[in-house]
């Protein structure tokens, strides 16, 4: 059932992550851990990948952490701490850190670490059978992988606090009702949707699209007047980029533009 825990495709200017442990709901062991860092190691460092699509096999996203890898034979449970310093954490800064987009289509349940993985990506798109669920109060955790700082930014402290603590599962729909995630498909059209977004992205201006995901990182730490410089900085930034000379050029004489996602 391991031998490939991450599939990787490449398609025109973006490649697609599948989690792949379909038996198991795609929950994450340290083999799935480190295929998953080096996919994203890989794509990271292929100019021509402009944009990632993440999805799960089977019918489900991902449950989270394989709980068969915390209960020893003797019935024991581990001291945690350690999986979530070597594997959740950086991976969930890597997805902020991309520097093109990354889209969740999360095909079904997402829970545990698998639900805040797919909030951590920078557009998540849902079947509409698909829900989250923050199942660690369930089993005595708290929510990690960012759960308890991307939940009450994205649908307030009422909200966050009630899922949180119940780890009552929110359908796809109400998610995207409550700004949860960005849409929700029918579960025929989802994976169709989310490669035609990613193709979008794949002739997008990457480069700018890098600045703006770490402008809206930094405004949830900024004020404005911190922001407004920052936003002053990347302005000039993009600026010297030739997507934007492009951009204009493009506007003024009434054609798509041609995007690079290049520096040069
Ligand atoms: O280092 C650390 O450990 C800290 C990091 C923690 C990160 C975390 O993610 S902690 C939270 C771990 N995840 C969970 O607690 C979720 C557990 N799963 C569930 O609550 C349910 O499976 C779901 C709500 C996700 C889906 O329910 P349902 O009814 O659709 O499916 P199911 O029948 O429960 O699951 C299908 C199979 O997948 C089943 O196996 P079986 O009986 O067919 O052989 C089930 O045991 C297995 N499965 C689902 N989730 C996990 C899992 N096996 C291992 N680990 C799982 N997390």
């Amino acid at each position: 059932m391991d031998e490939t825990p991450i599939l990787v495709e490449r398609k025109a200017g973006y490649r697609v992550v599948t989690l792949n442990r379909p038996q198991r709901l795609n929950a994450f062991t340290e083999a799935m851990h480190q295929a998953l860092k080096r996919a994203l190691d890989e794509a990271e460092g292929d100019p021509d990948c402009r944009a990632l699509l993440i999805t799960g096999a089977g019918r489900g996203f991902c449950a989270g952490q394989d709980l068969n890898d915390r209960l020893s034979k003797t019935g024991e449970t581990p001291v945690l701490g350690g999986a979530l310093e070597t594997y959740y954490n950086p991976l969930v800064r890597k997805l902020r850190a991309l520097p093109f987009p990354v889209v969740a289509a999360v095909n079904g349940v997402a829970a545990g670490a698998g639900a805040n993985i797919a909030l951590a990506c920078d557009i998540v798109l849902a079947a509409t059978s698909a829900s989250f669920v923050q199942a660690f109060a369930k089993i005595g955790l708290v929510p990690d992988s960012g759960g308890t700082w991307f939940l009450p930014r994205l649908i307030g402290p009422a909200r966050a606090r009630a899922l949180a603590l119940t780890g009552e599962p929110l359908p796809a729909e109400k998610a995207e009702a409550w700004g949860l995630i960005w849409k929700t498909f029918a579960d025929l059209e989802l994976i169709g949707e989310a490669h035609k977004l990613c193709t979008h992205f794949a002739s997008a201006p990457t480069l700018g699209l890098a600045l703006i995901k770490r402008a809206l990182d930094a405004s949830w730490e900024n004020d404005l007047d911190a922001q407004l410089d920052l936003e002053r900085e990347f302005q000039r930034e993009a600026s010297l980029t030739p997507d934007y000379a492009e951009g204009v050029r493009a506007f003024l004489e009434k054609r798509t533009p041609v995007f690079t996602g290049r520096k040069g």
